[in-house]
C-alpha cells in the first residue's frame, strides 16, 4: 500500500470516526456484566455478603481528564434483583474526612463518590461522602423535554427546572438539560462503613466502603423507550461511577482530583455517552468468574 493511498484511508477513517463528538475515546469506554442475585443484600455499608465477594470488580479507577493511574485504588460493583439495583464502592483513603450532613448539602464539595444514570430523555444524579450524607439531581434534556412526555409530570414542572448546560462540555450536541434539584429518589437505600477513623488525622485509615440500592420501579422516568424495569436478560444500561477528591496527589503526578471508572476526557461528568455499558444478566453472580476468592492451593488440579 502506497503512503498516499495508506493516508487516504486514514483520512477516511478519521472522517468516520468525526461522527463522534464526545471527549471520550469511544473504544475506551468500558463495558462491565452486572449478575443477579437471589440472597438479600444488608445496606450497612458492609461488603461482606458473598455476592459482593463473588461480584466482577472494576478496574482501578483512573483520572478523569486523562486515563492515567492514580494515588489511591477505588472500585465499584453492581448487582441487580427484581427490585433493586445495587452499587458498591470500595474507597481506599488514608484520611478519611466529611464536612457536609445534611441531604442535598454540596456534597462535590467534600471527598465523594458519585453515581449516575442515564435514560434516552434523563439522567440521575447521585452524590455521598463518608458521613452518607447525599445530594442528589434529575436532569432531563431539553431536546426531548416535551417530546418524552416528562414535560407533563409535576415532578418536572418548567417552573421546577433549573437550566444547567454542563461543566466544561458545554457544547453537547444536544443542548442544555434542565435540573431538578429538588429530586429525591423513592425508595433509595444507602450506607456506608468507614474503616478507620472519620475526621482524625492522628491515625492512617484504610477507608470506606458504600453500599446502595436503588428501587427499579422509581427509574420510570428514566425508562422512557420502555425498557424493562426490572431489565431483562442482556438489556444494557449507561451508568457512571466516579469519586472527587478535595485534595490532589503532588506534582509531578497530574492528579485533577476527579477518578472514574472510565474517563471522559474533560472534566465534565455530565455526558452519558461517556458512561459504561452496563449489560445485566439473569445468571447468578455465583457464576461470575472474577471477583471469586484465588485457589489456596495452587497444586489443586484445574476445574473441568
Ligand atoms: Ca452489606
Ligand atoms: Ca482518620
Amino acid at each position: 500500500m502506497t503512503r498516499s493511498l495508506c493516508f487516504s484511508l486514514l483520512t477516511l477513517v478519521s472522517g468516520d470516526a468525526a461522527e463522534w463528538k464526545f471527549p471520550c475515546p469511544e473504544n475506551e469506554i468500558a463495558r462491565y456484566t452486572a449478575y443477579h442475585i437471589t440472597e438479600p443484600i444488608r445496606i450497612d455499608g458492609r461488603l461482606d455478603e458473598p455476592a459482593w465477594q463473588q461480584a466482577p470488580r472494576s478496574p482501578r479507577f483512573s483520572d478523569i481528564l486523562t486515563g492515567q493511574p492514580v494515588i489511591h485504588d477505588t472500585r465499584a460493583s453492581v448487582l441487580w434483583d427484581e427490585e433493586y439495583l445495587y452499587v458498591a464502592y470500595r474507597i481506599e483513603e488514608p484520611l478519611v474526612r466529611a464536612k457536609f450532613t445534611n441531604h442535598n448539602d454540596l456534597i462535590y464539595q467534600d471527598n465523594d463518590v458519585e453515581c449516575f444514570i442515564a435514560g434516552p430523555d434523563a439522567y440521575y444524579e447521585f452524590e455521598l461522602n463518608a458521613f452518607n450524607t447525599c445530594y442528589e439531581v434529575f436532569f432531563v434534556w431539553e431536546d426531548t423535554y416535551e417530546r418524552s412526555g416528562l414535560s407533563k409530570l409535576p415532578e418536572f414542572e418548567r417552573s421546577k427546572l433549573v437550566p444547567f448546560n454542563g461543566v466544561a462540555f458545554t457544547n453537547h450536541r444536544r443542548g442544555g438539560r434542565l435540573g431538578n434539584f429538588q429530586h429525591t429518589f423513592p425508595g433509595l437505600k444507602k450506607a456506608v462503613h468507614v474503616d478507620g477513623t472519620i475526621n482524625n488525622d492522628a491515625d492512617r485509615d484504610r477507608g470506606w466502603t458504600v453500599e446502595l440500592a436503588f428501587p427499579w420501579q422509581s427509574m420510570k422516568w428514566l425508562a422512557t423507550d420502555g425498557r424493562s424495569l426490572p431489565p431483562k436478560e442482556g438489556d444494557v444500561w449507561r451508568m457512571d461511577f466516579s469519586r472527587f477528591n478535595q485534595y490532589k496527589e503532588a506534582p509531578p503526578a497530574q492528579d485533577s482530583g476527579g477518578w472514574f471508572w472510565s474517563r471522559h476526557g474533560v472534566w465534565d461528568s455530565h455526558i452519558p455517552e461517556c458512561f459504561p455499558y452496563i449489560r445485566f444478566t439473569t445468571n447468578d453472580v455465583s457464576q461470575a468468574a472474577v471477583g471469586q476468592p484465588a485457589p489456596t492451593n495452587a497444586s489443586t488440579k484445574p476445574e473441568l
